[in-house]
């Protein structure tokens, strides 16, 4: 039966789809809980502002959205999303009155990506929540791509900014200190016109996984910032803890105990920290931090209070 096609294979590995279900009538919230419960995970909203709201937190892959909704309507609330970089690719299907001809139109117009007409048919409304779920995926994995550096397999500065954007806005509305650290190879210029180039590259791969293999949260991001440069954005982290990575990472570059032949050493990295209630200068003060180290002889780390 149509109906009982999983939609768990449209959602990346480990992970249900998200839907937000969206209607002022609990009763009709109740009919596509009925669809979409068993195999997906499901938000409610009956109103426009809290629909947004949930957009903004949770992130769902999918919004099957009702029109006609007092307050903060489908439409209002879909544009708000498509104006959001950060909301725009969750895919919105409206929910239409089969008397209301012309709210298809406005839909498309809208950003949105299909309808469903009410009264609906179940195995209509999973195969085009399916569809829409596929196609969602596969965007998301093209951005994901698209957020990758091409050498270290670690973030790029593109996904930083993005990310760094995001989480601003989400340290300042819960008041949670944020934490940047920024990691410098030492006298890479020497090791690459001592080694070359390829060699060079090879080194960036060790030292990228070795610092990758230094976060533990989800949260924690780390992208290559430039040639030699690296950065990581540390949600929910304090100045003493971002401190605590920077040490690590130090440490476990240290460890690698890779040869500098143009310095006659090992190779190692200098840290700047820098953290802080509110983002703004956060990245600056890291670099600030960074130079310190470098003038302090390299290979360690310090930190300014953001
Ligand atoms: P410092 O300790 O002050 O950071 O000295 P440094 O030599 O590391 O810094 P500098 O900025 O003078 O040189 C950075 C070097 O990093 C120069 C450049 O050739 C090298 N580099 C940047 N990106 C890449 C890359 O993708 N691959 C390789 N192999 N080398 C790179
Ligand atoms: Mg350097």
């Amino acid at each position: 039966m149509m109906l009982s096609m999983p939609l768990t294979s449209q959602a990346p590995p480990g992970r249900r789809p998200r839907l937000l279900l969206v209607d002022d009538q609990p009763v009709n919230i109740q009919a596509l809980h009925r669809v979409f419960g068993s195999d997906c995970q499901v938000l409610m909203a009956t109103d426009g502002t809290r629909a947004l709201q949930l957009c903004r937190e949770r992130q769902p892959d999918l919004v099957l959205l009702d029109v006609q909704m007092p307050g903060m309507d489908g439409h209002e609330l879909c544009a708000e999303l498509k104006a959001d970089p950060l909301l725009r690719s969750i895919a919105v299907i409206f929910v239409t009155s089969q008397d209301q001809p012309d709210d298809e139109t406005r839909g498309l117009d809208a950003g949105a990506a299909d309808f469903i007409t009410k009264p609906f048919n179940p195995s209509v409304v999973r195969a085009r929540v399916r569809t829409q779920l596929t196609l969602k995926h596969q965007s998301d994995l093209l951005r994901e791509l698209a957020f990758i550096d091409g050498l270290t397999g670690v973030h790029n500065r593109r996904h930083f900014d993005e990310r760094f954007l995001a989480e601003t806005r989400r340290a300042q509305r819960t008041r949670s200190p944020l934490a940047v650290v920024l990691a410098d190879v030492d006298h890479f210029k020497r090791y690459n016109d001592a080694l070359g180039h390829l060699a060079g590259d090879d080194c960036l791969r060790r030292i990228a996984a070795t610092l990758r293999s230094c976060l533990r949260r989800p949260t924690d991001l780390l992208a290559r910032y430039g040639g030699e440069e690296f950065i990581c954005l540390l949600p929910d982290t304090d100045l003493a803890g971002a401190i605590g990575v920077a040490q690590l990472m130090e440490d476990s570059v240290r460890a690698l105990a890779l040869p500098h032949p143009g310095i006659d050493g090992i190779v190692t990295i200098s840290l700047g920290v820098s953290a802080a209630a509110q983002a703004q200068g956060l990245v600056e003060a890291a670099d600030k931090a960074l130079y310190l180290a470098k003038a302090a002889g390299r290979g360690r780390v310090s930190w300014v209070e953001g």
